[in-house]
């Protein structure tokens, strides 16, 4: 356990989002849920299981016009239709990139001695009511999770005068990245750019396990988000007892490949019974942002059961990670 630092307050009436015993398919848990705000409107996709013997995952959708009350559909909303997801649709992410709602999300499409096939594939909405997937956006089967889509798209090299010059970018996980070659013993954050969404070739190592709280691996949380003081990143460590908790760090405005700063210790981290007990126990998996009126509202899965909130003022947060000693000044 790290010292409180007070930055974030739990909502009291978490859990937001519990399981849903009329809706089998949501009935055992429903977690690791993401968001899209326009202000106190905000669009929620969650992770959700109803059986225990195959562990079969889709996605549900919830809405809410204040950030803390969500109504949900009875249906979900991406579910299973091609065979690369058989074994489940887990994790999704979103991000707005010109007007369009991108959704990264893990599929399982196969099991091998009882070790699932994963990769990551990609699904596209206008609205939240029809979904276009386009496949997979990491190599099949190759064990590519957490990748999550900046909301704009980014000018290098800003003498190349070709819209072409114009690059989506990344954060993934690839699990095989790791060995000398690699520069990284553990499962890293890398960022990835690439001149359409499905030929993200061009990759670096971003980020890479530094805290024992995080020496596992590492993974992104939400789609990054613009501030005035840099890209602000959240992401989950895993520590050798396989405890998740919340990290965060600023990247530069124009260089996403430059780490300003980064926690030493963890922001959010498994405290509170919905967090220490569920299906999966000490987990605290941030997947979720919106901003309201100045706070920032930070989605997670609790223990792989339910989906919580916390919120934290972004200034302060901002200030936090770039100066750990601004919370005493
Ligand atoms: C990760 C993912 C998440 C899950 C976490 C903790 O590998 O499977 O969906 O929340 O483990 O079990």
């Amino acid at each position: 356990m790290y010292p409180d630092i007070g930055l974030f307050q739990r909502y009291s009436k978490n859990p937001i989002l519990t399981p849903n015993s009329h809706n089998l398919w949501e009935s055992k848990a429903v977690f690791n849920c993401t968001t899209l705000n326009h202000g106190h409107q905000i669009k929620m996709l969650y992770r959700a299981v109803g059986e225990y013997e195959y562990y079969i995952s889709r996605v549900g959708y919830a809405s809410s016009g204040d950030g803390y009350h969500f109504e949900r559909k009875n249906e979900p909303v991406i579910d299973i239709s091609e065979n690369y997801e058989k074994f489940g649709i887990e994790d999704p992410r979103v991000t707005m990139i010109d007007n369009e709602i991108f959704i990264t999300y893990v599929v399982l499409s196969d099991y091998v001695k009882n070790t699932p096939r994963v990769s990551s594939a990609l699904a596209l909405t206008k609205d939240f009511i029809e979904y276009s997937k386009l496949g997979f956006i990491s190599e099949e089967f190759e064990d590519n999770k957490d990748i999550v889509f900046f909301p704009q798209k980014f000018t290098f090299n800003k003498n190349i005068k070709n819209e072409n010059a114009s690059m989506y970018v990344s954060l993934q996980r690839p699990s095989s990245f790791i060995g000398s070659k690699y520069g990284t013993e553990s499962p890293s954050i890398w960022l990835y750019k690439g001149t359409t969404f499905r030929n993200m070739n061009g990759h670096l190592l971003l980020m890479k396990p530094e805290q024992d709280w995080e020496c596992l691996k590492l993974g992104a949380g939400p789609s990054p988000i613009k501030t005035k003081k840099g890209w602000l990143i959240i992401y989950h460590g895993v520590d050798q007892y396989k405890v998740y908790r919340a990290g965060a760090a600023v990247l530069d405005l124009n260089d996403p490949s430059k780490v300003i700063a980064k926690t030493t210790s963890p922001i959010l981290e498994p405290l509170e019974p919905y967090e220490k007990f569920g299906d999966v126990n000490n987990v605290v998996f941030p997947t979720g942002t919106a901003i309201l009126d100045g706070n920032l509202l930070l989605y997670y899965g609790g223990a792989d059961k339910v989906c919580c909130v916390a919120t934290a003022n972004l200034d302060t947060l901002l200030d936090y990670i770039l100066d750990p000693f601004s919370l005493k000044k």
